[in-house]
């Protein structure tokens, strides 16, 4: 082992970088679609892809741990049920994807063998490149905390979720199971609020196209920019509307916001005495971009901060 945490210190810049750059590569609507299939073991990961794929490609079966290493393949998805917003954007049914299988991956507490750390280390990975992450659950038992912990894996590295429902073809009580899934994710993934969530069966296909829409459908809101003035106009009629609180007789002034990137969009507000503004204040924003700037169901990312001015720092 002599010498490998050194080399370990001398790649990690490396990996850091390259990561930096799959995020930064500019998207086009027709680069592929980078999309992670994750969840716990069992849920039926490979089965859908080995359904998209329309042949038994992965090794699936009734046990769990089955998958043990993440497995990239490409598919062309074919869109049957363009929208005439679609056509008019110049969308093309035709849309490539590059699949990834992961392991699947429990609970931290549970995982003592050491392949089975190797495999979930893995899935994580697979998560950091993607660029949307479908998080797998199993119609017949529901959400855990263990979802949760996987989706907010996802959404704090910035990646897009949509929640696909597998053996639906065996769901109990459907309307009512995809209800309380519903509740339980609004509640539980305060950060993003209304996640797609798509029932889908990997035995008969049901969903899957449905599923492939919202995924191309959340890169597309990832991927796009707002113009600084009608960023700029939101900004003022949100703060017009509730303005920043003042704290011991002193107004914390905000002053302007731009988007400072995209995958995932991210903002900078530039204000005074901005380490005083409220948690609450900040929810109020970020669900305004949200919900009026059009970035619904994916995450995104807001830094309130002071400008960078010298003079600043003495005052
Ligand atoms: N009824 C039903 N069973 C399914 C469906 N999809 C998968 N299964 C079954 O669920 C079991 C697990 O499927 P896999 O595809 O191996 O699950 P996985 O998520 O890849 O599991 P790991 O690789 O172990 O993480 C198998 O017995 C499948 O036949 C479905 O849509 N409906
Ligand atoms: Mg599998």
């Amino acid at each position: 082992g002599d010498g490998v945490s050194d080399l370990f210190q001398a790649i990690q810049p490396y990996v850091e970088n390259f990561k930096a750059a799959v995020l930064e590569e500019p998207t086009d609507e027709s680069a592929p679609l980078k999309l992670a299939i994750v969840g716990r073991p069992n849920a039926g990961k490979s089965t859908l892809i080995n359904k998209m794929l329309n042949e038994d490609r992965l090794i699936t079966g009734p046990e769990a741990g089955i998958t043990r290493d993440s497995i990239t393949v490409d598919w062309n998805w074919h869109d049957d049920a363009l929208t005439e917003d679609e056509k008019l954007d110049g969308i093309e049914p035709d849309r490539k994807v590059r699949l990834i299988d992961t392991a699947g991956m429990r609970k931290r507490a549970k995982v003592n063998d050491k392949l089975e750390k190797l495999a979930v280390a893995d899935a994580r990975h697979a998560v950091d490149f993607a660029e949307v992450v479908v998080l797998l659950l199993d119609a017949t038992k529901g959400l855990e905390a263990q979802d949760l912990r996987i989706a907010d894996h996802a959404i704090q590295e910035g990646r897009c979720v949509v929640i696909g429902i597998n053996k639906w073809d065996v769901a109990e009580g459907p309307s009512k199971l995809f209800n309380g899934i519903r509740a339980a994710l609004d509640d539980g993934l305060a950060q993003v609020r209304d996640v797609p969530m798509i029932a889908v069966s990997a035995f008969t296909g049901k969903g899957i196209d449905q599923l492939m829409k919202a995924a191309f459908q959340a890169r597309r809101i990832w991927s796009q920019r707002v113009s600084t003035g009608t960023l700029n106009r939101w900004f003022e009629d949100a703060i017009a509307d509730n303005p920043p609180p003042a704290p011991g007789g002193k107004r914390i002034k905000l002053r302007y916001i731009t988007q400072a990137k995209t995958r995932p969009p991210s903002f900078v507000i530039f204000g005074t005495r901005v380490d005083d503004l409220p948690e609450s204040y900040r929810r109020y924003l970020v669900n305004g971009i949200r919900r009026e700037l059009g970035f619904g169901g994916v995450p995104v990312r807001l830094i309130i901060r002071a400008p960078k001015n010298p003079y600043h720092e003495k005052e």
